[in-house]
């Protein structure tokens, strides 16, 4: 497993040098800067490369960008509408560039208007730690109160809907603002910032569209790029939703294995991979990581590890998340089956059967605390995260013969 780390650019507050001491062998990156829907130029890849190339003292770093994590995909390419076939030219256009700058892998979402949804991103734990937690009343409570979504009173239960409206007036105004900057600001990684005006215009362009709909949009954009990926040796690999369950009345395709299944058979090529996000995935107490990763296996062609602990047992519901080993997924399991599909391409003789991971979001801890990176990716907490990984990896390396 190729213990990699995702870098938001120079702006990071995380440094190359930092990678470096935790011990990473490669970096996931993305031009955050270029509006979804255009060509990533060969100059902007090289620029990227040759900054990663070096510590801030000019020694090489010997890091090399492993994943694209994401090339967007357009809303327009979602809805099909606008310019989605002038969007669709200019992803190729831009694996084509990554292609020749050597990049391999490319992992993207379809998640329509928001990507990963948290309502809160400092939750505090009983250490003094602090992580991310997504709290279905609360979003209930921004969705109905604040959002005043047409609709939604009818996708919640009169409990919830009750327990909603009594958290919404126990909150103070900046509580209100607070909790709408999380759900709907944007998150990194997210290719776009939104106002409440964006989202209910984002939104209602959705309303009728069907979870049929939306996956025949995804087959129909996979259908373009998966061909060339083929032919470039490029490997696609699509982000489950996060969370994996329908919010704001939008349809998801990419929450559970059978969704997955689906796609991959309409496409039916190696080329059209998945990311196994157990974070996202493992919201859902109907989704088996460790079987998912043993029967999609060959599909995979990158993996976030991270743990949630969910606060309730519905296929929709509450969670935090946990330490890497901690939390509701069989993070041993897990690993040891990845490390199985490890060996399977080992033994049928392909060069490149070490499946690139990186920690995903680390909670809080000492000194991120007052370093606050972006949500999510502070330095401490994903290096305890990524320490902990290395150490199971180490412990069943051997076992498993790699
Ligand atoms: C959050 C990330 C997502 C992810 C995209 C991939 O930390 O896992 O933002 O990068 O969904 O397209
Ligand atoms: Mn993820």
């Amino acid at each position: 497993m190729k213990q990699t780390w995702r870098w938001f650019g120079p702006k990071d507050q995380v440094s190359i040098d930092d990678m470096l001491q935790a011990g990473v062998q490669g970096v996931v990156t993305a031009l955050h800067h270029i509006p979804t829907g255009t060509v990533w130029t060969e100059q902007e890849i090289a620029a990227r490369q040759a900054v990663l190339a070096h510590m801030e003292d000019g020694t090489p770093s010997n890091l090399a960008w492993d994943v694209v994590e994401s090339l967007p995909v357009s809303e327009d390419i979602k809805k099909q509408q606008g310019d989605w076939r002038a969007h669709i030219d200019a992803y190729r256009q831009s694996m084509r560039h990554l292609a020749a700058a050597g990049i391999k892998v490319i992992c993207y979402n379809f998640m329509p208007v928001l990507d990963w949804t948290r309502t809160s991103l400092t939750h505090r734990l009983p250490s003094g730690a602090t992580c991310m937690r997504f709290d279905l009343t609360d979003f209930a409570a921004f969705d109905l109160h604040i959002l005043q979504r047409p609709g939604a009173a009818e996708e919640y239960d009169a409990a919830l809907c009750e327990a909603a409206a009594r958290r919404y007036a126990a909150m103070s105004g900046a509580e209100r603002d607070a909790l709408a900057g999380n759900v709907v600001f944007g998150l990194p990684g997210a290719a776009e910032k939104f106002t409440l005006e964006d989202v209910r215009a984002h939104l209602a362009e959705y309303a009728a569209m069907s979870e049929d709909t939306l996956r025949a949009h995804l087959i129909d954009f996979l259908s373009e790029v998966v061909p060339l990926a083929e032919e470039l040796g490029l490997r696609l690999c699509c982000h489950p939703d996060d969370p994996p369950f329908a919010l704001l009345g939008l349809p998801r395709i990419m929450s559970s294995e059978e969704q997955y299944v689906k796609i991959m058979q309409a496409v039916d090529s190696p080329a059209n991979g998945i990311t196994l996000c157990s974070g996202s995935l493992g919201a859902r107490p109907d989704n088996d990581l460790p079987g998912m990763m043993a029967r999609l296996g060959d599909r995979v062609h990158f993996l976030h590890l991270r743990n949630v602990t969910r606060e309730t047992s519905d296929v929709r519901g509450s969670f935090y998340e946990a330490e890497h080993l901690g939390g509701d997924t069989d993070m041993v399991a897990l690993v040891e089956a990845v490390l199985k599909e490890e060996a399977r391409r080992k033994a049928s003789g392909r060069a490149d059967w070490s499946i690139p991971f990186r920690p995903d979001h680390g909670q809080d801890i000492l000194d991120d605390l007052n370093r606050r990176a972006q949500p999510g990716y502070p330095s401490i907490g994903r290096l305890k995260g990524l320490a902990e990984l290395r150490g199971v990896i180490a412990a069943l390396e051997p076992r498993i013969g790699l």
